[in-house]
C-alpha cells in the first residue's frame, strides 16, 4: 500500500510538474488528485524562481496525512480526535518523533539549510492545508487557505529551512475551519537547530522538552466539546476547563537534579497564559518565537498568547528527590469581555455558555514537575546565547510614517482596519516592496459599548520573524518582547511598532489574530509583497 501510493505520488508530481511546465510555470506546489481546480487562483501568483524546482533533492522526505483517529485521554471510552501521522520516505527516521498518546501531531527536527519535502495528504471530512508557523517560506508553501484541499487529495510542499534554530510548529490553516480543526488535535512542533545553537551545549536530548499548551473540553463520554456556534462565544474565542500538556491532562514532568530546555507552546484556540513558576521564583528565559534570545531575561511572570513560544531555562540540580514545583498561570485582567472581571453571561442573557467555566485571565496550575531522579550533569546557563543584531529603526522606508492597523470590531465582527477576510483581497495599503523594511503599528482599541468588547488579540504575521520596537498603552507588564518575533500579544489600549524585514519572498501572505475564532470570523487579511 505504501509503496503503490509512492508511485501514484511520483507519476502524479511529474504529470504536474509537466502539466505547469506547459502552462508556463516552473515548479509545482499543488498537487490534487483529480482536476486542477485551483489553478486560476493559485498558480497565477506563484514565482517560479522562489520554488523549488524538479532537482529538489530534500534531506527529509515524509507524508503528513490528517486523519480521523482515537486516543485515550481518561479512563474508558477512548477520544476521537484529528491526528497527523507521518511517515519517513527518505532520510533520518529519528527527525520525526511521534509524542506517545497525543493527538498531536509528531514533532519535526531540521537544521538550518536543510531541505524538506512534505506530502500532504487530506483525510478528513473537510478542506484543509498546512501552515508553518514561524517558517520563513516562500508563499505558496506555506498554507494559505486559498491552497486548501478537499477530502482524499494532497498539497506537496518543498523548501529550504532557513529559519534560525527555535520552537516552530505547524497546524491547519483553512479558512473559517481553522479553530474546530485545531481544536480537534490538528498540531505539530516543528524543531530548527543550527550551528550557534549547538555550540552552546544547551540541555539536549532528554532535557530539552516541548511542551504544547492547549485547553480543551470533554463530555462525560470523553468526547471533545467545542462551543463556539454561540456568536458570543466566537467573539471571546473557545475557552475549555481542561488544561492540557502535549495532550494529556494533569500533566507532570518526572525531571532529573539538572538543567533542563522547556520549550513551551501556547497551542490554544484562545487562552492566554501569564506562566509563573509556583513559588513565585522568576522565570529564566531563554528563546521565543524566533529561537534564542540574546541573553537570557528574567520575568516574575511571562505572557504566552496563542501561537507564541517561550523557551525557559529550568535548573533542578540542587532540588532533592520528591522536590515538587508547577507552572502555574496567574490570574489577570483581560480589560473586557472574556476576562476574569466580567460576570459570566452578564448582559447577554447568560448566553455566553459554558465555555466561561474557566475564563481567560482565571489562575490555574498548568503543569507539575517532581524531581524522581538524580544525576550529576552540570550545565551552566551561558551568558550570552546568540547573536541578534540590534535593530535599526531608521532603516524602514517609512520610518516616520508606519503602517497602520486598528483591531476593531464593526458589526459585531472582528476586523482590521475595518474589513474581515477575503481570499483574494488585498488593500493598496496592505501592499509592500519586496527588499524593504517597514514599521507596523497595530492598535488594539477596542470594540466600543463601554468596553465590553474589549478583548487582547494575537496578532501574527506569516512568512516573516519581527521585531518588536515599540509598545506603548500598556497596563501589563511580563512581556518578552525581546529577539525575533512572529506573534504578539496586544492587551486592550496597547499598541504595538513591530520593524519587518520584507527581504525575499514575493507574494500573497497572510497578517490575522491568531486567536483561532477570531481569526475564524474573518479578522485575518492578505498582504502582498510586491516586486519591484
Ligand atoms: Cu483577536
Amino acid at each position: 500500500m505504501k509503496n503503490r501510493n509512492k508511485g501514484l505520488w511520483d507519476e502524479d508530481r511529474n504529470n504536474r510538474r509537466q502539466f505547469l511546465k506547459l502552462a508556463g510555470f516552473g515548479a509545482l506546489g499543488l498537487i490534487t488528485g483529480g482536476a486542477w481546480p485551483l489553478l486560476n487562483h493559485s498558480a497565477a501568483s506563484q514565482n517560479p524562481e522562489t520554488i523549488p524546482g524538479a532537482e529538489f533533492n530534500p534531506d527529509l522526505d515524509i507524508s503528513l496525512t490528517a486523519r480521523p483517529g482515537e486516543v485515550s485521554i481518561f479512563p474508558g471510552d477512548p477520544t476521537r480526535v484529528w491526528q497527523y501521522q507521518a511517515l519517513v520516505h527518505k532520510g533520518d527516521k529519528t527527525r520525526v518523533v511521534e509524542i506517545p498518546s497525543s493527538y498531536l501531531g509528531p514533532i519535526i527536527k531540521m537544521h538550518q539549510g536543510e531541505k524538506i519535502r512534505i506530502r500532504f495528504n487530506n483525510s478528513i471530512q473537510e478542506e484543509s492545508i498546512v501552515h508553518w508557523h514561524g517558517l520563513h517560506v516562500p508563499a505558496i508553501m506555506d498554507g494559505h487557505p486559498r491552497y486548501v484541499v478537499p477530502q482524499g487529495q494532497h498539497y506537496l510542499y518543498e523548501f529550504e529551512v532557513k529559519n534560525r534554530a527555535g520552537t516552530y510548529w505547524y497546524h491547519p490553516h483553512p479558512h473559517g475551519r481553522t479553530g474546530p480543526q485545531v481544536y480537534k488535535g490538528l498540531a505539530g512542533l516543528f524543531l530548527v537547530s543550527d550551528e550557534e545553537e549547538q555550540s552552546l551545549g544547551l540541555p539536549d536530548g532528554e532535557y530539552d522538552i516541548p511542551l504544547v499548551l492547549q485547553d480543551r473540553m470533554f463530555d462525560p463520554d470523553n468526547q471533545l466539546v467545542y462551543t463556539s456556534g454561540h456568536m458570543m462565544e466566537q467573539m471571546t474565542g473557545f475557552l475549555g476547563d481542561w488544561i492540557m500538556v502535549n495532550g494529556m491532562p494533569d500533566f507532570t514532568l518526572p525531571a532529573s537534579t539538572c538543567a533542563y530546555r522547556l520549550r513551551l507552546l501556547n497551542g490554544s484556540n484562545s487562552r492566554i497564559y501569564k506562566l509563573a513558576w509556583k513559588d513565585g521564583c522568576p522565570l529564566t528565559i531563554i528563546g521565543t518565537d524566533g529561537g534564542l534570545l540574546e541573553r537570557p531575561v528574567y520575568r516574575r511572570y511571562a505572557f504566552l498568547g496563542p501561537g507564541e513560544r517561550l523557551e525557559i531555562w529550568a535548573d533542578f540540580s540542587d532540588r532533592p528527590i520528591d522536590f515538587e514545583t508547577s507552572l502555574i498561570s496567574l490570574p489577570f485582567d483581560t480589560g473586557g469581555m472574556g476576562g476574569s472581571r466580567m460576570g459570566r453571561g452578564m448582559m447577554m442573557g447568560g448566553g455566553m455558555g459554558q465555555n466561561q467555566s474557566l475564563p481567560n485571565g482565571a489562575g490555574f496550575a498548568v503543569f507539575k514537575i517532581k524531581v524522581t531522579k538524580q544525576v550529576k550533569k552540570t550545565r551552566t546557563l551561558p551568558e550570552k546565547l546568540s547573536e541578534i543584531r540590534p535593530f535599526q529603526q531608521d532603516e524602514a522606508v517609512n520610518n516616520f510614517n508606519p503602517r497602520q492597523f486598528y483591531l476593531t470590531m464593526r458589526h459585531m465582527q472582528w476586523s482590521i482596519n475595518g474589513r474581515v477576510f477575503q481570499i483574494e483581497d488585498v488593500a493598496d495599503d496592505e501592499i509592500v516592496r519586496l527588499g524593504s523594511k517597514e514599521i507596523w503599528e497595530f492598535h488594539n482599541t477596542g470594540g466600543g459599548m463601554m468596553n465590553m468588547m474589549n478583548m487582547p488579540h494575537p496578532i501574527h504575521l506569516h512568512g516573516k520573524q519581527f521585531r518588536v520596537i515599540e509598545r506603548s498603552g500598556v497596563r501589563h507588564d511580563g512581556y518578552v518582547d525581546e529577539g525575533w518575533k512572529d506573534t504578539v500579544l496586544l492587551m486592550p489600549g496597547e499598541r504595538i511598532k513591530i520593524l519587518v524585514d520584507f527581504d525575499d519572498y514575493p507574494g500573497m501572505f497572510l497578517y490575522h489574530c491568531h486567536n483561532l475564532e477570531h481569526e475564524d470570523m474573518g479578522m485575518m487579511r492578505n498582504y502582498f509583497v510586491r516586486k519591484s
